[in-house]
């Protein structure tokens, strides 16, 4: 991702992962009357090799998962913004109904699979190192064990497809775990999402079957990139 793709990221992933948000941006961008035109959202390049998460999350899946999921994501926004930039250069928003989900969807499956790619790390999982997220963890959880149980416990019990989810809510300074429906059900306004594990089984079910609690144990104990889910929180904190 270049710098540029990066701080659009972050200021998208900073304002929520909500379709109004989205949709918000894409008329911003995407008007006749107004800016130049808009950039399309174009795939992020993993951050390692196909194979760099085995033996826990194999090369075959994560191939997939990125190269086919994640890609169908972007071409799905892209999709969507351009019926929207449509809908605003003809006046007709008879449309706008499925264009406003089609945001919602490949917006939010955008993002949160951005976010996942650099959560993960060769040699990952264990706890964070000792600062500002470990020192809120305990802070909001009580400890990073109670934490640990929270999350895999919400993430488990996600009904169907989706995703759990650690975000920074900065009104008020706090972590929450929350569990998020396909990619966008579910969500509370105002929190940035800073720790994410897709349990879609297009992310596991090569590997790992129907067990999804050996899959999300893996993603916790061996793949985990703490320093990833730290920069991304004093991101949203606004420091530097
Ligand atoms: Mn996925």
């Amino acid at each position: 991702m270049s710098d540029l793709d990066r701080r659009e990221f972050l200021s998208l992933a900073g304002r929520g992962i909500l379709a109004t948000q989205l949709l918000l941006t894409g008329t911003a961008n995407a008007h006749p009357k107004g800016a130049k035109a808009r950039m399309p959202h174009e795939l992020p390049p993993l951050p390692y090799a196909y194979d760099a998460l085995e033996p826990y999350y194999d090369a075959q899946t994560v191939k997939l998962h990125h190269d086919i999921h994640h890609a169908a994501y972007v071409k799905g926004l892209n999709a969507a913004e351009e019926k929207l930039a449509q809908m605003l250069a003809s006046g007709d928003f008879a449309a706008v109904k499925s264009v406003c989900k089609e945001l919602a969807f490949h917006g939010s499956g955008h993002i949160l699979h951005s976010i996942l790619w650099t959560n993960m790390k060769p040699g990952g999982g264990g706890e964070p190192g000792k600062g500002p997220l470990s020192r809120l963890i305990v802070k909001c959880f009580g400890s990073f064990e109670a934490f640990s149980k929270l999350f895999l416990a919400a993430t488990n019990a996600v009904e169907g497809s989706g995703w759990g989810i650690l975000a920074y809510r900065r009104d008020d300074d706090q972590l929450v775990v929350l569990q998020a429906e396909k990619h966008q059900d579910l969500t509370q306004w105002g929190v940035t999402p800073i720790l994410v594990c897709d349990v879609w089984e297009h992310a596991y079910y090569l590997k790992y079957q129907n067990k999804r609690p050996d899959w999300t144990a893996a993603f916790s104990q061996h793949l985990v990139n703490w320093d990833d889910v730290e920069a991304r929180l004093k991101a949203a904190m606004g420091e530097k």
